[in-house]
């Protein structure tokens, strides 16, 4: 029997004997990857339509942040911030330049991008603002993922995520996303900031109303409130421009990047704002041992030459317009609703036919890996370097999927 020799089934039992459960993932075991091709133990190829959540937007093992990450192992890995590095300066100023901004503020994971956001707009508001000591408080959207500290999920609408992990940190207000009239509501002499993801990825790729994130901007500056946009999982060419908000031509007073800032090889993240904002921090009142670390600063240096050439987010809007054209034929014949932003796409599957999960897990036996988020709904998330003929591949198994 040829099940007997494969090595995918006793992978799969061997990493579900060894971790903690918090996590469901398909049953498929990756040992090398090239692009948009994944291979598992057994020789399977698949294609990643899910792309490390949007960490592997340059594709698996790009070569030059491969070649920049090699460099780098060979010189110099780790300094910690007590002393300064040769790739330090460049990083930061390139990263800056991309935003638009005057200051970087280097971390490893998103959600201490996120954490990083808090600190520095409840100071600011203390210092610069003048709210009342204690008394800050941010406005952030149900449906929103900022990540899984225990402050972040305090203002999680999401149980999951949420539950029996109080008691919960206070000063979030939460309204509904897309609702401008609730948000300006919301808004008091002690709001410090707005947080919002300029477009949910977690709630199922949702955009919001046209001129939702035009009228917070407005809001925030008559109100002396900033905005602070998790371009976490949006950000760095996933929608089909630099920044989600860049659609709108909305600039937020704080960006929150991660994910493809790190080229799929290191955890890389950052806060860029301006330095009347973030130059609230002072020594001492915020860092990290490994943020902003030489082989961190050479593989992100690369991502940001990367994006300064436009190739990527080209790709992304113009390979985007192929993948909707592909995914909204399906409407009506097993999609109930699609929404794509660049190669970043949120697809309603009927519930009558079948979970996301059973999608997903019907996708990948026919070579392509996608990750549902809640319900019936699934992601579509390629890398940026896929192919025209990629994207039809991945519609046509699709198509074949949810016809039966
Ligand atoms: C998980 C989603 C993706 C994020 C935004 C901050 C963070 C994330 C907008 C935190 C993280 C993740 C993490 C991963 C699943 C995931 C996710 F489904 F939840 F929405 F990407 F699609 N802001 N997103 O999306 O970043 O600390 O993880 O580096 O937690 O299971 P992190």
């Amino acid at each position: 029997m040829v099940d007997d020799i494969l090595r995918t089934p006793g992978a799969v039992r061997d990493a579900e004997r060894w971790t903690a459960h918090n996590y469901h993932p398909l049953p498929v075991v990756i040992s090398s990857a090239d692009g948009a091709w994944l291979t598992d133990v057994d020789g399977r190829r698949y294609l990643d339509f899910l792309a490390g959540y949007s960490a592997l937007n340059f594709g698996h093992r790009h070569p030059q942040l491969i070649a920049a990450a090699h460099a780098q192992l060979d010189r110099l890995t780790l300094t910690s911030r007590a002393f300064i590095h040769d790739q330090f300066a460049d990083f930061c100023r390139e990263l800056a330049e991309l935003c638009g901004k005057d200051l970087v503020l280097p971390m490893n994971t998103g959600a201490e991008a996120v954490e990083t956001g808090i600190k520095v707009a409840r100071k600011w508001g203390y210092q610069v603002k003048g709210v009342a000591a204690g008394q800050a408080n941010i406005v952030v959207a149900e449906g929103n993922f900022h990540g899984r500290t225990t402050t972040i999920v305090s203002f999680s609408t999401d149980e999951d995520a949420r539950a029996d992990f109080g008691p919960y940190t206070p000063g979030f207000t939460v309204v509904p996303y897309g609702d401008l009239d609730a948000l300006a509501a919301a808004i008091d002499e002690n709001t410090v900031a707005v947080l919002l993801e300029p477009i949910q990825g977690e709630q199922g790729v949702v955009v919001p109303p046209e001129g939702y994130l035009p009228g917070v901007r407005r809001v925030c500056t008559e109100r002396d409130v900033l905005f602070i946009a998790d371009e976490i999982q949006s950000g760095l060419g996933r929608t089909g421009a630099t920044f989600a908000c860049d659609h709108e031509g909305v600039v937020p007073d704080m960006y929150l990047l991660g994910k493809a800032l790190g080229g799929g090889i290191v955890p890389v993240s950052a806060v860029a704002a301006n330095a009347d904002v973030l130059g609230v921090l002072k020594p001492g009142q915020h860092g990290s041992t490994f943020g902003g670390n030489p082989l961190a600063c050479a593989v992100a240096i690369e991502v940001v030459r990367l994006l300064a050439t436009g190739e990527f987010q080209r790709r992304s809007a113009e390979l985007g317009e192929r993948l909707r054209a592909g995914l909204e034929g399906l409407v009506g014949k097993g999609l109930v609703e699609v929404r794509v932003r660049g190669l970043w796409a949120g697809l309603d599957i009927d519930p009558a036919l079948m979970s996301g999960r059973e999608a997903c897990e019907r996708l990948m036996e026919r070579g392509v890996l996608v990750k549902d988020t809640h319900g019936s709904t699934i992601r579509l998330a390629p890398p940026l370097v896929v192919t025209e003929e990629e994207i039809d591949l991945a519609v046509a198994q699709l198509a074949a999927v949810l016809a039966g």
